[in-house]
């Protein structure tokens, strides 16, 4: 189970950024393997990701060729600790391959939260992605963007208009603390298809809450969510 948490906000103004961007062939960036169980790689901008593991091999064609990541540490230019990604196991070379080949910014987070992970916010706005798996998402305050994925996750927007994003196949997921009523910046909103918003029904679950279903085993539990707070044209759509 992989935890990662951040600690500050990540994101520029694309949203998507330094989590990535090390991830990402076509951005240009350097690697030292410090010793056999440190590597470092920096990234144009002076941003640098710590990846800890066990016997790091190095080859000066193959690059990280053998190995395992156990734990990846982001810092800013400052040394600030931004996020960190622990306790999962990926193999080293396979990650390494993965930054030639892959033209994505996931590389890396498809290896380390293909399974249950918990994925824990800072106070400002992050962007976050769960991947595989049946995750926990924890939103901090700050308007935060939760990518849940497949898998029957568990999340909490925190404080805050968060944006729970939800595609087809994204299975059983439970959004523990939606805020359908809103206020100034309160809202909290779901992005899905408009097509499976029309196709959805909505109905009491339990004593106190809304379960939206989509079909196809696709369905949003709402807790401490009454049906009549729910207009599913108003806090959902695709965004
Ligand atoms: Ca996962
Ligand atoms: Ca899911
Ligand atoms: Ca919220």
């Amino acid at each position: 189970m992989a935890k990662a948490t951040f600690f500050d906000n990540i994101a520029d103004d694309s949203g998507f950024r330094h989590l990535t961007v090390f991830f990402n062939s076509s951005e240009p960036f350097t690697f030292e393997v410090v010793s056999t169980t440190k590597v470092v790689f920096t990234s144009n901008d002076d941003f640098t990701m710590v990846l800890d593991g066990t016997d790091f091999g190095f080859d000066a064609e193959l690059g990280l060729n053998s190995g395992k990541i156990t734990s990846a540490t982001l810092f800013n230019a400052e040394g600030d600790k931004l996020a960190s990604v622990t306790d999962f196991k990926i193999s080293a070379a396979i990650f390494h391959n993965q930054l030639d080949e892959t033209d994505t910014t996931s590389a890396f987070m498809n290896l380390a939260f293909k399974g249950k992970d918990v994925h824990r916010a800072s106070n400002l706005g992050d962007t976050m992605f769960a991947g595989k798996g049946n995750d926990r998402m924890i939103g901090g305050d700050g308007v935060d963007s939760l990518f849940s994925g497949r898998g029957r996750d568990k999340l909490s927007g925190g404080d805050g208009g968060d944006l729970f994003y939800y595609r087809k196949g994204d299975g059983r997921d439970v959004i523990l603390d939606f805020d359908a009523v809103g206020g100034f910046g309160e809202q909290d909103l779901v992005s899905v298809d408009n097509d499976m918003v029309r196709g959805a029904t909505i109905r009491k679950s339990g004593k106190s809450d809304t379960l939206v279903d989509f079909g196809g085993g696709d369905s949003i539990l709402f807790k401490g969510v009454r049906p009549g707070q729910i207009d599913k044209f108003d806090d959902m759509f695709d965004f």
